[in-house]
């Protein structure tokens, strides 16, 4: 091959190697990365695009090196010489794929060996998803109940996650992670935060109507205020007073977004007043205290006329420990005289 020829060719590869690269650093294509799982898969992805647009400035330098050089002049209807193929050219693409493609393999067993180790010090926190909600519990809390999911920073968490109805699936795009929750499985997820903020956690596996309404967030907050925020709240929701644990699994659990009640300062509208609880009981010809409580656990038994179904979660029949939910119908019948 003639010196120029070569030049033209690195010439080329350089420029759409350039082009390419530029397209992949200049766009932010990722969301930030929250998570020391996120690091090590967001190496795995660099790495795959790292040689992607090596093997494109190669593939591009011989095409359009090609389409210029070996051009048919107009005229020119003679066939092509004959060639029969370039052993040593076939062995190179056969042999740098393979060491390719097992390197790929290689760096993602690691990193996926590495995510999946479990520290010594990991906390756990149960999920629990449902047609369309998602509420989380922390086992080492008297399993206090949230409708959003808090983590403190730099310490690894174990997600335990259950369906209580069809294949969901955990997604948080900062966290890199994904992990589907199969009805009859505990599958778990594990995640080191590193960035403090809140964050889009994503039902990630079509699930019904309401899928695209599946959604949570997570908050990363510095380790302090995590322990600050988790035994304040485990002490309010084991509170001996209805009133003030009542108050705490009511906000905790996010029923403020939907309903309207004076006690806890709260003015959602998607669901019927539960100040007006007592005449709502006696519309459904219910005694008080069943109705409350059942109206919480199996909201779908009794539908307040001019209310959807399906819109109130199902899951904290569930997720609602028993004593926090009788503290929780108390201090709701209380609120409501
Ligand atoms: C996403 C919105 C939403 C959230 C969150 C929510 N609810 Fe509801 N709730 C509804 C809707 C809609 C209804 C009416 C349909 C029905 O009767 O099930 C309802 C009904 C109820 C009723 C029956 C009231 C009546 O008059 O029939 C009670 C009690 C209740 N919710 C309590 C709660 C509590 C306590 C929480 C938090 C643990 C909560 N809800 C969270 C939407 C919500
Ligand atoms: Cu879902």
């Amino acid at each position: 091959m003639r010196r120029g020829s070569i030049a033209s060719l690195l010439g080329i590869g350089i420029v759409s190697g350039g082009i390419a690269a530029a397209v992949a650093l200049a766009i932010p294509w990722l969301p930030v990365s929250a998570s020391k799982e996120a690091g090590r898969i967001d190496f795995v992805f660099w790495f795959v695009v790292t040689i992607c647009i090596v093997i494109f400035a190669i593939v591009s330098a011989a095409i359009l090196y090609s389409v210029v050089v070996f051009r048919a002049a107009p005229d020119d209807d003679s066939d092509g010489p004959p060639i029969h193929g370039h052993t040593g050219l076939e062995i190179a693409w056969t042999i740098v794929p393979t060491i390719l493609v097992t390197a790929i393999g290689i760096v993602s067993a690691i990193v996926l060996s590495q995510d999946d180790a479990i520290a010594k010090n990991a906390m756990n926190v149960n999920v629990t998803a449902q047609q369309f909600e998602w509420t989380f519990s922390y086992p080492e809390a008297h399993n206090l109940t949230s409708a959003t999911l808090m983590l403190p920073r730099g310490r690894e968490t174990v997600l335990h996650m259950q369906s209580r109805d069809v294949i969901h699936a955990f997604f948080v795009p900062e966290f890199r992670e994904n992990e589907d929750i199969v009805p009859g499985l505990t599958t778990t997820l594990n995640v080191t935060p590193t960035r403090d903020g809140t964050y889009p956690v994503i039902c990630n596996e079509l699930c019904g109507l309401g899928h695209s309404t599946m959604r949570s967030t997570v908050t990363v907050m510095e380790p302090a205020a995590f322990d600050k925020w988790l035994k304040g709240q485990s002490k309010a929701v084991t509170s001996p007073s209805a009133a003030t644990a009542g108050a705490a699994v009511f906000k905790n659990n996010g029923c403020a977004a939907c309903h309207t009640l004076t006690a806890a300062k709260a003015t959602g509208k998607v669901g019927p007043d539960l100040d007006k609880l007592p005449a709502e009981a006696q519309q459904a010809k219910q005694p008080l205290a069943s109705f409350v409580r059942t109206s919480i656990t199996d909201p779908n038994a009794y539908i307040q006329p001019g209310f959807p179904k399906n819109v109130m979660p199902q899951t904290f029949g569930k997720a609602i420990p028993k004593q926090q939910l009788d503290a929780l119908v108390t201090y709701l019948i209380n609120s409501s005289k």
